[in-house]
């Protein structure tokens, strides 16, 4: 009933900061998606007779792994797979469903944030038995698997059925097909107060979530209108479609404006959220505001003791290096441990497994906690409606009772999409190049103090990793990050991350990209953005 296949390599199979991202062309080729799969099994070690958990996002071409990945799973020798119905988890129940269950790992097929179709992307990516992302050393074996691969198992059994929760049997392994929210929906509950929630709710503060036509909207439309009693209706784009209705599903102030435009409105809901692709991001507008991911992370951790969850308090809060220093200021007053590790969740997994950090996050719109192994959206939302609930105040209020208290980092992320590759290289070696030059040279009123490109130590199972993004500090704590992303599919993706600190309240309310254009021209002036890219502005300004 199985059967072993010859087949070669491919040579561009190198997974990226989340795992494995291409065109869906890519992934259609023969025997594309069968060598990255037994790629990753040819990296994993007794696993024979254990659980894998399976699902992914509902975006297009997502049925057709699912089959491949469980008949391989079978053939490779677990016992067991447990599987999203209609193939469905999102990234954050998967990392749940995989430490419930105590599986061996499991396989979410996500191209997150990305747009999906028949030419747009799709991605694999093996997450461990902690819940988390592989850390590195798996993706390295990975990828070294799939540069020599010349054979895969698979199962010769007809389709499962993944429509039908239940046993079934394939090829002597058990497949389970669960229900997708269940496990979820009862997580969030001994997290959160549901019921100072669904007071709240009822006592007439209105929200809007936009689930994108991605894969959270059967879970808030289950949590936020069944279990919390918001107004139905308040769940907009909540079938998830294949092509995410030609969408990105990225919740941003670009491809979330339409909600955007409704919180500035003056009918505004009190409270405006989104997530993505996959359900591990979160987008966050308070009536008339939106909260940076870096302010959101520093806002929920200031006030996270408001949810019983986290009532006794946090042991630490982790950032990614680009992620603004709004959440140090929160530790430093908590008298917690503070952690600044490189772009990619896989990176907290350490910290929150050794129990240093209780709280993630990162400026891409991720924001998670120890209750799983991965950024969480709906955990965001849940978060922030919990403490709103307790407080009592508009979000408006408590964010700038935040600066006042804290002073306020503006920031912003300038992204240069679809770069020529050689061209978006070149600008970071020329940066790379220049950094022992840099400290002491003046751009205007900024003075550099320190150049360097990011290194990270991790503390708990001491690897390094290098060449982590080019940080250009400034005296009196600005700064400007330059990096290239590891999740786009097509070209190079530029990443400016701009950051300065302000004190004084009285300086809290200018437009971010004014209060930053100084440091925007600096960062021009160091990369000749305009001069090796040809392009006179940002895609996508965050
Ligand atoms: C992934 C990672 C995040 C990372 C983001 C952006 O998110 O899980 O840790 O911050 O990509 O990475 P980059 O700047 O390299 O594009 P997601 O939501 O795409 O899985």
């Amino acid at each position: 009933m199985t059967k072993t296949v010859n087949t070669t390599p491919y040579t561009d199979q190198k997974p990226g900061t989340s795992g494995l991202r291409k065109k869906v062309p890519v992934f259609q080729q023969q025997n594309y998606a069968e060598n990255f799969i037994q790629s990753i099994f040819d990296s994993l070690e007794g696993f024979e007779g254990k659980t894998l958990v399976i699902g992914g996002d509902g975006r297009f071409y997502n049925r057709e792994v699912i089959q491949i990945a469980i008949k391989m799973a079978a053939a490779n020798g677990f016992g067991r797979v447990l599987v999203g119905r209609g193939g469905i988890l999102s990234t954050p129940a998967a990392s749940h469903v995989i430490r419930k269950y105590e599986a061996f790992g499991g396989i979410v097929l996500s191209a997150s944030h990305n747009p999906g179709g028949p030419t747009e992307d799709f991605g694999i990516k093996y997450n461990i038995g902690n819940g988390g992302p592989a850390p590195e050393k798996v993706t390295d074996a990975i990828y070294a698997h799939t540069k020599t691969i010349e054979r895969y198992k698979i199962a010769d059994v007809a389709d499962i059925n993944l429509d039908a929760e239940g046993e079934q049997e394939v090829a002597g392994m058990t497949v389970q097909v669960i229900n997708p929210v269940s496990d979820y929906a009862e997580l969030m509950e001994t997290l959160f107060d549901f019921p100072a929630i669904r007071a709240h709710l009822a006592g007439g503060f209105r929200i809007v979530f936009d689930a994108m036509s991605a894969v959270t909207g059967p879970y808030a439309k289950e949590i936020l209108e069944n279990r919390l009693g918001a107004a139905k209706g308040s769940v907009l784009n909540f079938v998830p479609l294949p092509d995410f209705g030609g969408h990105h599903p990225d919740p941003n102030l670009v491809h979330a404006r339409a909600l955007y435009e409704e919180m500035m409105g003056d009918d505004a809901p009190d409270f405006g959220a989104a997530s993505d692709g996959d359900g591990d991001r979160n987008l966050i507008i308070g009536k008339g505001i939106f909260v940076t991911p870096s302010d959101s992370l520093a806002m929920l951790a200031a006030n996270a003791t408001l949810a019983p969850g986290y009532a006794k308090g946090l042991a630490g809060i982790a950032r990614s290096m680009p992620t603004s220093g709004a959440a140090d200021r929160v530790a430093e007053k908590l008298g917690i441990g503070i952690y600044e590790t490189p772009t990619g969740w896989k990176f907290f997994g350490n910290l929150l497994d050794a129990g240093l950090a209780t709280i993630c996050g990162e400026e891409s719109a991720g924001t998670g906690s120890s209750h799983v192994r991965e950024k969480d959206g709906l955990w965001a939302v849940l978060l922030w409606l919990n403490i709103l609930a307790v407080r009592k105040e508009s979000v408006i209020d408590i964010a700038r009772e935040h600066w006042t208290t804290y002073g306020r980092n503006y920031y912003s992320r300038h992204d240069y999409e679809e770069v020529d590759s050689a061209a978006a290289n070149g600008l970071m070696d020329a940066l790379r190049a220049q950094l022992g030059t840099l400290p002491g040279r003046k751009l205007g009123d900024l003075t550099i103090e320190k150049a360097d490109d990011f290194s990270y130590h991790d503390p708990v199972d001491h690897s390094v990793s290098n060449n982590q993004g080019i940080r250009i500090l400034f005296e009196g704590g600005s700064r400007v990050v330059f990096r290239l992303s590891g999740t786009g599919t097509s070209g190079a993706t530029l990443r400016v991350y701009i950051e300065r600190f302000e004190p004084d309240a009285a300086k809290h309310d200018v437009d971010t990209q004014v209060a930053l254009a100084d440091l925007i021209e600096a960062a021009d002036t160091l990369a000749g953005i305009k001069e090796r890219t040809g392009r006179t502005e940002p895609t996508v300004i965050t």
